[in-house]
């Protein structure tokens, strides 16, 4: 708890102080809307590095909701599973795609209603070396 208030911390400061240039660039993103009482929802996207070094993606973290994390969904034997992806590379000039069936940003216990047309807040944590920066995001909920 004490670490998720500390991102939080740095969600809500980080702007001023982080270069914008070290994150990767992200387009096309949305957050599937869903029925009022939906204890999950995915966020998805398209993240580009136009950079000459690796970008590692260790996370999530999103005020509205208690929890986030980065999954990808892979199926085995017909049975669709939900895998943790505690690390992510994107290597220089390469793209990671975020979209249903696939990798997304599982964004899980709301604390507010989610409603269709606002945008959500969500914060990308990156390693960097020893240190964590951390990329904030308005998420547009869209219902598709
Ligand atoms: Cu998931």
């Amino acid at each position: 708890m004490k670490k998720l208030s500390f991102i939080l911390l740095i969600c809500l400061v980080s702007t001023a102080i982080i270069a914008e240039e070290y994150f990767a660039k992200i387009e096309n993103h949305w957050l599937r809307a869903a029925p009022p009482n939906a204890m999950m929802l995915a966020a998805y996207g398209q993240l580009t590095n136009d950079d000459d070094e690796d970008k590692i993606l260790i996370g999530a973290y999103s005020p509205d909701f208690n929890m986030a994390e980065i999954h990808k969904t892979i199926i085995t034997d017909g049975v669709a599973r939900m895998i943790h992806q505690p690390q992510l590379i994107i290597k220089p000039h390469d793209q990671l795609t975020f979209e249903p069936g696939g990798l997304h940003i599982m964004l899980m216990h709301p604390n507010k209603a989610i409603k269709v047309g606002e945008e959500i807040k969500i914060c990308l944590i990156y390693k960097q070396g020893d240190k964590e920066l951390v990329q904030h995001i308005m998420f547009p909920v869209v219902r598709k």
